[in-house]
């Protein structure tokens, strides 16, 4: 079934487009889900008044969760959750200098008050912040809950069928009176 984009639900916002290439997996797992979403690149730095403007219209447009990814300095998260009462998700993007620890550590640390839910660095929090904000849509939706659910199922099966392990054909030699 194709996700109706007339009507997002998850609005996918970013530092940068630079960003898209890691954050491209949260809007494919929103699809696979059939969760409507849209995404901009909208820098809290470099065009603010633009951030502004979409958060003011944010909630009236029908949005109801914000995931927000940057890398870096990263207050596109906390500047989100500071405009608009909808739950904000961030997304650490990894940064050339620091690895996204930089990102991660700004994202997470923001003041008591104004939260901002913090995923992982790069796709695996991209993908995580697509899941929850589906889990969080389901208990609203029952077919986000359902979808989400069956998501879960079919993952655990997946991994299930893949359990056993064995030695390849040539195991590695080993000394056996010595432990490296
Ligand atoms: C942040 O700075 C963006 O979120 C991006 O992760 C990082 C680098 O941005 P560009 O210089 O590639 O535009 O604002």
């Amino acid at each position: 079934m194709a996700t109706d984009k007339s009507k997002p639900l998850v609005g996918i916002l970013l530092g940068s487009r630079s960003d898209w290439e890691i954050m491209q997996h949260c809007a494919s797992t929103l699809e696979e889900l059939n969760v409507p979403w849209e995404a901009q690149a909208i820098s809290a730095h470099r065009a603010p008044d633009a951030l502004f403007e979409y958060l003011s219209a944010a909630m009236e447009r029908g949005l109801e969760i914000i995931i927000a990814a940057a890398g870096g300095a990263a207050h596109l998260p906390g500047v989100c959750a500071a405009k608009t009462p909808l739950p904000v998700l961030g997304v650490p993007m990894e940064s050339a200098s620091l690895k996204g620890l930089d990102s991660l550590l700004s994202i997470v640390q923001m003041p008591g008050g104004v939260p901002v839910g913090t995923l992982a660095i790069g796709k695996p929090g991209a993908i995580n912040a697509a899941l929850l904000a589906v889990s969080i849509l389901g208990l609203k939706y029952p077919q986000y809950r359902l979808a989400y659910e069956e998501f879960r199922k079919n993952q655990t099966a997946r991994v299930l069928l893949d359990r056993t392990l064995n030695l390849p054909e040539q195991p590695p030699k080993r000394n056996l009176w010595s432990w490296e």
